[in-house]
């Protein structure tokens, strides 16, 4: 069995999130997500989601394409996660390009390309907008 392991914030879940995580799951049998904690997301980018990670967490275990789900609680942890998860794979969006080569002792790394067009912070502005 082939595990795959991603990692993101998954904030204002839109289909942008859906095709990075469908992509990743055809690379294996099983898809493990780690969601960053909100304490991860204010260090990180000042400022805290618009939806907490409890409600963040239940949105990714709800698809039918995710097997499992935890909290990540830091950047620097991702190569225990990856073995605590028995991962083989490692997925990230192309944003995160190099960032994660540094656990390609334990796992391969994949970047797929992003989405264009679509983003949190985009959908959070055209939302004020209104
Ligand atoms: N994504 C995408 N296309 C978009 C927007 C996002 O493919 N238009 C992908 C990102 O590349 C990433 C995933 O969706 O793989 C989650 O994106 P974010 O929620 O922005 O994740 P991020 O805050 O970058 O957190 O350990 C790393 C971090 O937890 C990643």
């Amino acid at each position: 069995e082939r595990t795959v392991i991603t990692f993101g914030t998954f904030d204002v879940f839109h289909v942008g999130h859906v095709r990075v995580l469908k992509r990743a799951a055809e690379l294996g049998d099983r898809l493990v997500v780690g969601v960053s904690a909100d304490a991860l997301n204010i260090a990180k980018k000042g400022r805290a989601p618009v939806f907490n990670q409890d409600e963040r967490l239940e949105i990714i275990a709800s698809l039918a394409v995710v097997d499992e789900v935890f909290v990540e609680e830091s950047l620097e942890k991702k190569r225990d996660y990856i073995v605590e998860h028995g991962a083989d794979v490692l997925v990230m969006g192309d944003d995160w390009k190099g960032r994660f080569d540094w656990v390609g002792d334990v796992c391969e790394v994949v970047y797929l390309p992003r989405t264009p067009s679509v983003s949190t912070t985009g959908l959070i502005e055209h939302i004020a907008g209104l």
